[in-house]
């Protein structure tokens, strides 16, 4: 939603806006709170809750079972026992070029700003008086850096990073834009590959990745490079890859819940051609050949752990026999997909009780079904941003154990300003018993609710805009 230029009248009208969408969503927030109305628990009972152990650590765990006299020590089986190896990969840098498995989960986003960081002492001679600025990650390095469209010449789009930290970037490398695809929506220029040497000299090897800027808005940071090889695992053949997500030189940093994103899991990235097509074929959390790494890798039924080398030049698989836990949704109909440090997994059905590996999880997507009092069937569906809210963001699974959960209705509503590129957004969603966030739209027996209207209006009742919300 584009805000009007005066600021201070447009915060004094956001107040307004947000009731105004809530109104808006009266209908299914009614509907969905009588589809909730069998639901007797108070809010204040909400969220995950395990039988007897639920919130105890493995070291909480250990004392409480050495008090029982280690009786229930002998019961509760390990989280994982491994094998030996039985098959180790070596893996070779190859460029991240075409169809490539950095493509996917293995990008980072930052936004630009008009303001010049202080620590930036000199400008090319071509910078006009309005540029953009961004910090790079690299590693744990946020690297200072500048966009703009030369003043000279055929006033190319440029980039350039202060790759050692001096202030300066006379001593840096040019990069000059490219344009992808004249006759898009966006304007999309790409960089590179930039390559920033570590911060400690033979620290670690360059970083090198591929930059995109977007509509001046934002930039897009991907590997240039990855690591590729292949592996028998039981008599068959499998491509295998290895992706170090942040430029830090490490291949080896697991998934730890909560994600920052559906796309952005925070962690190294692993990847195998299980159906050996010769492709790393991306897809939902479960289903993908393109995974955040986990200790778990599942292979034609069989579970290996999969352990990769700092440096992602080799990858051993031994065969695993994970210790399991019960995830319990308390009967909902649900849809899910999960990332984890064990195994990813998509997991639907009613009934909502499975058996799965224990490990730290978090939920990357919900759909949940429900019926209210009428007989109408709705759909609903989890926000991009459940992945880092509320208690299925983050969770843990214990060998042995129930973990459960009670979500879905009576729902509030959670509204949310942000302010990014200029631009003022004005945002709400569907908070769930566990803290799961839903769109506000979803389908009531298949057909979509439209998505809820908006007016802001100022301290004198007049409309300053209005809209419709989107949701993609
Ligand atoms: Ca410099
Ligand atoms: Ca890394
Ligand atoms: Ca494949």
């Amino acid at each position: 939603m584009k805000a009007k230029p005066d600021w201070l009248r447009w915060f004094c009208a956001c107040g307004a806006a947000i009731l105004l969408a809530v109104l808006a969503v009266g209908e299914a927030r009614s509907l969905a709170e009588a589809a909730g109305s069998r639901h007797v628990r108070s809010r204040n009972n909400r969220g995950a809750f395990s039988s007897s152990a639920k919130r105890e650590t493995p070291y909480e765990m250990m004392l409480r079972t050495r008090r029982q006299g280690g009786t229930r020590k002998q019961q509760t089986p390990e989280p994982l026992s491994v094998g030996p190896v039985v098959a180790e990969a070596r893996l070779k840098t190859v460029p991240a070029t075409g169809h490539n498995p950095a493509r996917y989960l293995a990008f980072q986003r930052r936004d630009t700003t008009l303001v010049r960081p202080p620590d930036l002492r000199d400008l090319p001679a071509d910078v006009p008086a309005q540029a953009l600025y961004v910090s790079v990650p690299v590693g744990d390095r946020d690297v200072p850096a500048i966009v703009y469209r030369s003043t000279r010449g055929w006033r190319h789009a440029k980039l350039r990073l202060d790759t050692d930290g001096d202030g300066l970037l006379s001593d840096e490398t040019e990069y000059v834009g490219t344009r992808l695809g004249w006759f898009r929506v966006q304007t999309v220029y790409a960089f590179g590959p930039v390559s920033v040497p570590p911060a400690e000299k033979g620290a670690r090897p360059k970083a090198a990745f591929h930059v995109q800027c977007t509509d001046g808005q934002w930039l897009t940071f991907s590997p240039a490079f990855y690591r590729e090889g292949r592996v028998t695992l039981d008599g068959r053949r499998y491509k295998i890859a290895t992706i170090d997500r942040d430029f830090d030189g490490k291949y080896n940093e697991l998934f730890t819940p909560p994600a920052a994103g559906g796309r952005a899991p925070g962690c190294d990235v692993f990847a195998i051609d299980l159906d050996g097509n010769a492709k790393f074929d991306f897809g939902d959390a479960g289903e993908s050949e393109i995974m955040p790494l986990s200790r778990l890798v599942k292979v034609n039924g069989d579970y290996y752990n999969a352990s990769v080398s700092e440096d992602g030049s080799t990858v051993e698989f031994r065969r695993a026999t994970p210790g399991f836990g019960t995830l319990d949704f308390g009967g909902e109909q649900v849809k899910l997909r999960l990332w984890s440090d064990a195994e990813h997994l998509h997991l639907t059905g009613p009934g909502s009780k499975w058996r799965v590996p224990a490990g730290k999880y978090g939920v990357v997507s919900l759909e949940l079904t429900e019926r209210d009092s009428a007989g109408n069937r709705w759909v609903f569906r989890s926000s991009r941003s459940t992945v880092t809210a509320g208690e299925l963001a983050a969770f843990e699974v214990l060998p042995g154990e129930t973990t459960s959960f009670r979500i879905g209705p009576p729902f509030q509503v959670r509204a949310s300003l942000d302010r990014r590129g200029g631009k003022a957004w004005v945002d709400f969603e569907l908070e769930g018993r566990a803290g799961e966030l839903y769109k506000p739209g979803g389908d009531k027996n298949t057909t979509p609710i439209p998505e809820p209207t908006f007016r802001i209006v100022d301290g004198t009742a007049s409309v300053v805009d209005s809209g419709r919300f989107k949701y993609g």
